[in-house]
């Protein structure tokens, strides 16, 4: 008995080492999203896209399909330790309805401002915000975007803003 007991435990730790080894590589191919997230028309993850932007058609792009209040686009965001948003810079349609689902990765707690820009940038009270994103959490806020811009996005934890946590709204006529 006791003399087996090793040879199980070594081949315990070679299957989980193959298990993470298996997990790692998929994460790395497939993204936080995982698959089907991907552009089947566009650039992907290796050809000069960014984590969590640009996986869809854009506006005015072949295959965009503009978001309505009955089923918003969907458009992912991600939120780093670096007090970055990846993307940064989203454009959306004139008069579409967007759904921003927001993930933080890493242990900063993040919030997501969306709105005006003037708005997002006093962090006026009654903008559109998710507050309390905590690690490995998406959550998500919509909004129609049926004014002439600039939109903004942001976050106001503390200090977040001051350190350049925010992001630009182009609105494609
Ligand atoms: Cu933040």
């Amino acid at each position: 008995m006791s003399g087996r007991t090793p040879l199980w435990l070594g081949l315990g730790l070679v299957a989980a080492g193959l298990v993470i080894l298996v997990i790692a590589a998929v994460a790395g191919t497939a993204g936080p999203f995982g698959p089907g997230a991907g552009n089947p028309g566009g650039p992907g993850p290796m050809m000069g896209g960014r984590p969590g932007g640009a996986t869809l058609p854009a506006p005015g792009s072949p295959g965009f399909v503009a978001g309505t209040a009955a089923s918003p686009r969907v458009v992912q965001i991600v939120a780093t330790a670096q007090l970055r948003f990846v993307p940064d810079a989203v454009p959306v349609k004139q008069g579409e309805t967007v759904t921003f689902e927001v993930t933080t990765m890493g242990p900063t707690v993040h919030e997501f401002m969306v709105g005006p820009a003037a708005d997002v940038a006093a962090d006026t009270p009654g903008t559109p915000e998710i507050a309390d994103i905590g690690m490995m959490e998406t959550r998500s806020v919509t909004n129609t975007f049926d004014g002439p811009g600039p939109y903004a996005f942001a976050c106001h934890a503390t200090g977040h803003y001051e350190a350049g946590m925010v992001g630009t709204i182009a609105v494609v006529p």
